[in-house]
């Protein structure tokens, strides 16, 4: 490899955060040469995780605006929020007068939150108009216009999913690269629908990988849901069409659907979920009543790269941003509201099956501005 490459190797597989996915020995290989770069350069990660759930799911709880959900989002999002507040609080330390220099500063923190720099320039811009116009004059001020305007703008995405149940199953197919997050997204969806008593199927149309098939099943065998599986690397849409079929003749309420999030053949992507969609919609017009992007949040700006490929392709109707907990990266979700303004519906911080949650943009700007695990600090 010449040297160009070897950097621009460097570059990409930091763009791709290759590090963070396990090898998979020889076929990780055999598809390096596949169309759809941006998003099949993500290496797959196929072995089934730990999925140990240490709380029942008859004991999830539903979504309320309680201090201890407070909490347990604060928690979640302890690295975005030290790293983030941390370095704002010191732009701003001792500052008795906001000048260019501090601005700039803040505008270092956000970039490095992975705000996006489309994002940070519309936020500073507002509040370097504020401070011309002598409105803001000391850090707090600043903080907190920075935290209203974060409010205002996930405000605009927050959109949780209603599911409807009529006579016909309501149909979600979600959709992501590998190791988004789908399948377990999935089954914490299917557990919060079964703790509803709703009757809920899985499909299993990641039909390329024995493993992703098999990480299903065990879930909806946890979970206690039914689970459609065709035979090893069956056509995604026959199942799906089978799926469909069973899930209108024998009355179920919630169908989830999930796909691959890179093929093994020279078929692109983009054109099975499509394929997909429309074979859901042949049997049922009006589904998939939800599509919903899985999007790891730790892939930071290259997490905006994808959702817009995805949603250029497939029309996507709601987000649910994954991994929030494992990730200093968490500013993404102010970059990915502003510039895409697809709903957030839900968001994931933590691997266990009670470690989703409605995306609640309040909550979500108050525990990324708390300063600690109380929030006597702010008084909204
Ligand atoms: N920390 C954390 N891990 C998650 C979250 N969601 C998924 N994961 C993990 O991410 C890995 C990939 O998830 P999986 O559902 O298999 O992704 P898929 O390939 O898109 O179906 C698994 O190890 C999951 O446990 C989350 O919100 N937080
Ligand atoms: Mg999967």
């Amino acid at each position: 490899m010449s040297e160009e490459k070897k950097k621009k190797a460097g570059f990409f597989s930091r763009l791709f955060r290759k590090d963070r996915f396990e090898e998979v020995g020889p076929e990780a290989s055999s598809v390096s040469d596949e169309v759809e770069p941006q998003i099949e350069d993500v290496p797959e990660k196929i072995e089934v995780p730990e999925i140990e759930p240490e709380t029942p799911v008859s004991e999830i709880k539903d979504e309320d605006d309680s201090q201890e959900n407070l909490e347990r989002l604060q928690t979640g999002l302890t690295k975005t929020r030290k790293g983030f507040l941390k370095s704002l609080d010191e732009a701003l330390l001792g500052k008795r007068e906001i000048d260019e220099e501090t601005i700039s500063r803040l505008e270092e923190v956000l970039v490095r939150a992975d705000v996006g720099v489309k994002t940070t320039y519309q936020l500073l811009d507002s509040v370097s108009d504020r401070v011309k116009r002598k409105e803001l004059d000391d850090p707090d001020k600043i903080l907190l216009h920075l935290k209203e305007m974060v409010r205002e703008t996930l405000l605009e995405v927050e959109s949780p999913l209603r599911v409807g149940y009529g006579s016909e199953p309501f149909v979600i197919m979600v959709l992501g690269v590998n190791g988004s997050g789908k399948t377990t997204t999935i089954a914490k969806i299917a557990a919060r629908q079964k703790l509803a008593n709703r009757k809920v199927m899985m499909v299993a149309g990641d039909t390329f990988r024995a493993a992703a098939v098999e990480q299903l099943t065990i879930w909806a065998d946890r979970i206690g849901c039914d689970v459609i599986r065709g035979k090893e690397k069956a056509d995604p849409s026959s199942v799906v069409f089978e799926a469909m079929e069973r899930a209108i003749r024998e009355d179920y309420e919630i169908v989830l659907i999930d796909t691959a999030g890179r093929l093994h053949t020279r078929i692109p992507l983009m054109e099975e979920l499509k394929k997909v969609s429309r074979t859901i919609g042949k049997k049922l017009p009006g589904a998939p009543h939800e599509t919903l992007l899985v999007i790891d949040s730790s892939m930071g700006q290259n997490a905006i790269l994808q959702a817009r490929t995805f949603n250029e392709a497939i029309p996507v109707t709601g987000l649910a941003l994954t991994k929030l907990d494992g990730t200093a990266k968490g500013g993404i979700i102010i970059g990915i509201s502003n510039e895409l303004k697809i709903p957030i519906r839900y968001i994931g911080i933590g691997e266990k099956i009670d470690d989703l949650r409605d995306f609640n943009a309040r909550q979500f700007a108050e525990a990324l501005f708390s300063k600690d695990n109380s929030l006597d600090n702010f008084d909204y």
